[in-house]
C-alpha cells in the first residue's frame, strides 16, 4: 500500500460555484479532521462514508476560518483511489481552494502528480489501465459519440474483450504446452489441427477489433478537414454556413482568407475539425503567398479535404492546380453556388478524375449541406451499419481508439502469426509456445496486466493534476 496521502484542487482553476479540494490516502480523513469545524460538533472520524458534513475549514495555526465547505469522506475500499477519500467542497474561486490546499498540504498531504488519483485507482486494483486511459479520453470528449465510447471503454467494454481473448490465447496455449513434455525419447506428437483453426479465429477476432481503430480514432481526436480551392469560389462562406455564423470574413475580393482558420463541429457525434484556408493562387504578394503555403500544409494535414469549385464559371489553370494536389487524398468535390446558373454542364463528369465524390452544393441558400455532411461521415466510418455507430448497443461493440492499444493488437496478431506458421511448419513447440506467450504479454500490456513504470508515467502524464 502507498504510504504518502495526496492532495490537489480537483476543479478547473478559475472562478466558479463550487470547488474541490481532493485528499486520498492512509491519512486523508485525520488531516482533514484537524483543519474542520462543524458549528454542530461533528467530527469528520464519526461521519458516515459518503455523505457530506457541513462546517468551516479552520487554519488551526491562526485559528481564522478559511472557506464555510461541504465536506465529503469516503472511507476505502469503496472509493475511486480504494484508499480513504476526502472532497472539500469549497467556494469555487482561486483564493479558497489555493488556502485549503496550502492547509491540508502544510498538515501532511503530498501536492499530486498529474493523473495520480487515477493511477492509485489502477494500482489499487479498481480499474485497469485501458479504464484509466479512458478517463482522459472522457475528460476531453467533444461530443456526445466520443464520449460514449470512453465511457464504454471506463466501463470495461474493451478490457472483457481484451481478456476473453487472453483467456483463449492461454488455453491453446496451454493445450500446446501439453505436447512439450514428452519423454525424450519419444517423437513429439503434433497438436491436433483445431488448436491452429483456435489460433487463427482468435488472430481474426483481433485483426476485427485493430480494424476498429481506423474510425474510433477519429471519434476520440476529431477528423481533420480542410477546405480548400482557388480565390473566391466560396469557401469561407462554406466554413460559415457549416457553422451558422459568420465565422470567416467573405467578400467579393479575391485573397481576403490569409490564415487558416480552425473551428470545431459536431457532425452526429463526429468531432470534425474544420478549417477554411486561403485561396490557392500564384502570387507575389507576400501575406498571401505565406497564406498559400498555409494551404498547402493544411491539405497535407487533413484527413479529408473539401475541394471547392464556382460551379457559376468555366475551369480554370487555378482549379486546376488545387484539383492536383488533392487527388491523392480523400477528397470531397463541392461544387458551389448551385443557386445560380451552371456555367457548365459537364463539371460534374469532369471532377471525376479527382475524385469519386463530387457534388452540387450552395453555400449561400445550404443546398446540398446536409448531403456534404454526411459525405464527410461517410469518408471515414467506412461500414455504417457495423461501424463504430452502428456497433452501439450490441455488448460486443468494443472500439480501439487509442493507438497504444491498436500497435499492442497488432504485435499479438503478428506474434500469433509466427505461432501458425511454426505449427505448420512443425517447429519445436517450445517456440510456438514462446509466440503465444509474446501475444498474451502483449495484450497484457493494453489493460496493465504487464506493464513498466515507464508506460505507467507515459500515461498519466498525459493527466491533469487532481484527476
Ligand atoms: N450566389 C452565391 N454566392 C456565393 C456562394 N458562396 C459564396 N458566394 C459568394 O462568393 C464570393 C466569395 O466568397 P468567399 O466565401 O469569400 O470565397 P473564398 O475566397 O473561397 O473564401 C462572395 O461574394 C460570396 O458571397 C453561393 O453558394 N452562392
Ligand atoms: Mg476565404
Amino acid at each position: 500500500m502507498l504510504e504518502d496521502t495526496i492532495a490537489a484542487i480537483s476543479t478547473p482553476l478559475g472562478e466558479g460555484g463550487i470547488g474541490i479540494v481532493r485528499l486520498s490516502g492512509k491519512e486523508a480523513l485525520s488531516i482533514t479532521a484537524n483543519l474542520f469545524l462543524s458549528p454542530k460538533g461533528a467530527r469528520l472520524e464519526d461521519v458516515e462514508s459518503h455523505k457530506l458534513v457541513y462546517g468551516f475549514v479552520r487554519d488551526p495555526e491562526s485559528g481564522t476560518n478559511i472557506d464555510e465547505v461541504l465536506i465529503a469522506v469516503m472511507r476505502a475500499p469503496h472509493t475511486y483511489t480504494r484508499e480513504d477519500v476526502v472532497e472539500i467542497n469549497c467556494h469555487g474561486g482561486i483564493l479558497p481552494l489555493r488556502k485549503i490546499l496550502e492547509l491540508v498540504l502544510r498538515n501532511g498531504a503530498r501536492l499530486a502528480e498529474p493523473g495520480e488519483f487515477t493511477r492509485r485507482a489502477f494500482l489499487g486494483g479498481r480499474i485497469d489501465l485501458s479504464q484509466a486511459e479512458a478517463v482522459i479520453d472522457l475528460i476531453r470528449a467533444k461530443t456526445g459519440e466520443s464520449g460514449r465510447i470512453a465511457l464504454e471503454q471506463l466501463s470495461g467494454g474493451l478490457s472483457g474483450r481484451i481478456t476473453r481473448l487472453r483467456d483463449r490465447i492461454a488455453s491453446s496455449c496451454a493445450h500446446i504446452e501439453t505436447y512439450i513434455d514428452f519423454p525424450e525419447d519419444e517423437i513429439e506428437p503434433a497438436p491436433p489441427g483445431s488448436i491452429l483453426e483456435e489460433i487463427r479465429n482468435i488472430g481474426k477476432d483481433l485483426s476485427d477489433l485493430s480494424d476498429t481503430f481506423e474510425e474510433g480514432r477519429f471519434f476520440r481526436d476529431g477528423l481533420k478537414v480542410a477546405i480548400v480551392g482557388r480565390p473566391n469560389v466560396g469557401k469561407s462562406s462554406l466554413l460559415n454556413a457549416l457553422l451558422n455564423r459568420d465565422r470567416a470574413i467573405v467578400t467579393d475580393a479575391p485573397g481576403t482568407t490569409r490564415d487558416v482558420l480552425e473551428e470545431y463541429l459536431n457532425i452526429k457525434g463526429l468531432p470534425v475539425r474544420i478549417m477554411d484556408t486561403a485561396g490557392i493562387r500564384e502570387t507575389h504578394e507576400m501575406a498571401e503567398r505565406e497564406g498559400v503555403a498555409r494551404s498547402l500544409r493544411a491539405i497535407a494535414d487533413a484527413d479529408v479535404v473539401i475541394g471547392i469549385v464556382d460551379g457559376t464559371s468555366a475551369l480554370n489553370s487555378e482549379d486546376i492546380t488545387v484539383l492536383d494536389r488533392i487527388k491523392n487524398k480523400k477528397s470531397i468535390i463541392a461544387i458551389n453556388k448551385s443557386d445560380l446558373p451552371f456555367a457548365d454542364d459537364s463539371l460534374e463528369r469532369r471532377m471525376g478524375v479527382y475524385s469519386d465524390n463530387v457534388l452540387r452544393i450552395s453555400a449561400k441558400t445550404g443546398d446540398g449541406l446536409g448531403e456534404l455532411k454526411e459525405r464527410i461521415i461517410d469518408s471515414v466510418v467506412r461500414n455504417r451499419g457495423s461501424g463504430v455507430r452502428g456497433s452501439c448497443g450490441e455488448g460486443g461493440g468494443a472500439v480501439v481508439t487509442n493507438v497504444r492499444h491498436k500497435i499492442a493488437i497488432d504485435n499479438a496478431v503478428g506474434a500469433l502469426d509466427k505461432a501458425i506458421d511454426g505449427l505448420k511448419s512443425a517447429l519445436p513447440l517450445e517456440i510456438v509456445a514462446v509466440e503465444m506467450r509474446d501475444a498474451l504479454d502483449r495484450l497484457g500490456g493494453i489493460v496493465g496486466t504487464v506493464t513498466t513504470d515507464d508506460i505507467l508515467n507515459r500515461i498519466f502524464s498525459e493527466f491533469c493534476i487532481g484527476k
